[in-house]
């Protein structure tokens, strides 16, 4: 009971995410973790770091800690309010260094003189943060000097604006085999000095080092340099995955790439000044086009209606929730960048998966169709049920099945009643049951 109303507290939280991320010891040893709240019980956030054990989390309430943080294995650091809750240092504000499974989110990180965050060899989440003004360093410096070492730190959800760079990770160990890894997921990467994001791998000496993280469904935007660089100059083979994001407006070029082998797929890349592709090979599903943002210049790279981006990404490997923790995919399919579009609930008529503005016989045969049908006779109803899934959806139960043709018999020969709102007259379906793409086209409603 303890989990869940500490967690009412954090309104961005879920028991999904607790489970997958700032809980990574796992439920099990969570029941007995602890909270420890800062300034409450301590007044820095380092002494309250220092008290914890694997498990446990520091919740910290709004103000500016002036403080490096040096994070511990295990533990969670969580601000409330990320616009609120300040950590400021001249050196690197945050450190890991041999840290696995901890956690960071939820506050505002700047550094005067060093990095925002600094990892080395380390194993964490970074979530919900905003990275900003660390012009003599890195929002985040990922750096792996150990041998034989995985690195899976997830990045997610951040914004990372105006540092020196924004992302930079960098294999760089001596004779080791080092594969350096993780997910950088619906990050905002902007207007910072360098490049956006920064992916190496190099030695002094021989090995193998591979830098090849998951770079998906992120906006690097804005950049004085190269909004990605790929730097492999010893050729080791690395194989960063690089989807779904939008890169545009950057000074250097969109994706620049020395010698490393990426996949380079369902980008948006559009308006950089140095061109947007250097050296990358396969393209598929990529564009080059105005992403229509609401208004990038204040930092809402948020989709309007009819931007090329929406449904014009792919699944493969993307996280399943965008900036705003909306479902990925709506609609058709992923959307490229931070944002996956919701689609405005529009009026319908539940059950007339034929449009004809009333319920019958033909509407639990256009299920079927749509369900099991083949061939010329049921592209209509196919098509229909892209335009409007919510009628199809008879029973409202959030999925179109065998079910929902059966609803229809039954209330038109079984005596089981109205199918649910809306029915008789066009409505709004909740937002729950508002399957896909809304109900734009749904033509019975549309006068
Ligand atoms: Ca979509
Ligand atoms: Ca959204
Ligand atoms: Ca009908
Ligand atoms: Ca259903």
């Amino acid at each position: 009971m303890r989990i869940i109303k500490s967690l009412s507290r954090f309104a961005r939280n879920s028991l999904i995410e607790l489970c997958l991320v700032c809980g990574i010891g796992g439920l099990e040893s969570r029941l007995d973790a602890k909270d420890i709240l800062v300034p409450s019980q301590y007044s820095k956030i380092q002494d309250a770091v220092n008290s914890a054990s694997a498990g446990d989390r520091i919740l910290v309430a709004p103000g500016t800690y002036i403080e490096q943080i040096s994070l511990k294995s295990g533990v969670t650091v969580q601000g409330e309010d990320r616009e609120t809750t300040e950590i400021k240092f001249n050196n690197d504000a945050v450190v890991a260094t041999n840290i696995e499974d901890s956690c960071i989110r939820g506050f505002t990180i700047t550094s005067s003189d060093g990095n925002g965050i600094n990892m080395y060899n380390s194993y964490l989440e970074i979530r919900d943060n905003i990275i900003q003004d660390s012009k003599k360093g890195n929002g985040i410096y990922a750096r792996v000097g150990r041998s034989s070492t995985v690195n899976l730190s997830g990045v997610i959800n951040n914004v990372i604006e105006n540092n020196k760079r924004g992302i930079h990770y960098w294999a760089n160990v001596c004779d080791a085999n080092l594969i350096v890894r993780g997910t950088i997921w619906n990050n905002i990467v902007s207007n910072n000095s360098g490049e956006g994001i920064l992916l190496e791998a190099s030695s002094n000496c021989m090995g193998s080092n591979k830098c090849e993280p998951w770079v998906i469904n992120n906006v690097i935007y804005g950049n004085e340099s190269d909004g990605i660089k790929l730097n492999d100059q010893r050729q080791y083979g690395s194989t960063p995955y690089i989807s779904n994001n939008i890169i545009a407006k950057n000074k250097g070029v969109g994706i620049n790439n020395d010698q490393m082998t990426p996949t380079v797929a369902y980008n948006d890349v559009w308006d950089n000044t140095g061109g947007d592709y250097n050296n990358t090979a396969s393209l598929a599903g990529s564009i080059s086009a105005d992403p229509q943002f609401v208004n990038p210049n204040s930092g809402d790279f948020h989709l309007q209606a009819g931007s090329p981006c929406i449904d014009a990404g792919r699944p493969t490997n993307a996280p399943l929730e965008d900036i705003d923790l909306n479902v990925r995919p709506q609609c058709r399919d992923y959307d490229m960048g931070i944002d996956e579009y919701v689609y405005p609930s529009v009026k319908f008529k539940r059950g007339d998966t034929n449009f004809s503005g009333s319920v019958n016989i033909a509407d639990a045969v256009c299920i079927l169709s749509y369900l099991f049908g083949s061939g010329a006779s049921s592209v209509d109803c196919k098509d229909r049920y892209t335009r409007c899934k919510n009628a199809f959806d008879s029973n409202s139960d959030g999925t179109v099945n065998l079910a929902d043709a059966i609803k229809v018999l039954g209330h038109l020969f079984g005596n089981t009643g109205d199918l649910p709102e809306p029915f008789k007259n066009c409505g709004n379906g909740s937002a729950k049951y508002n399957l896909g793409c809304g109900c734009e086209d749904y033509s019975p409603c549309n006068n």
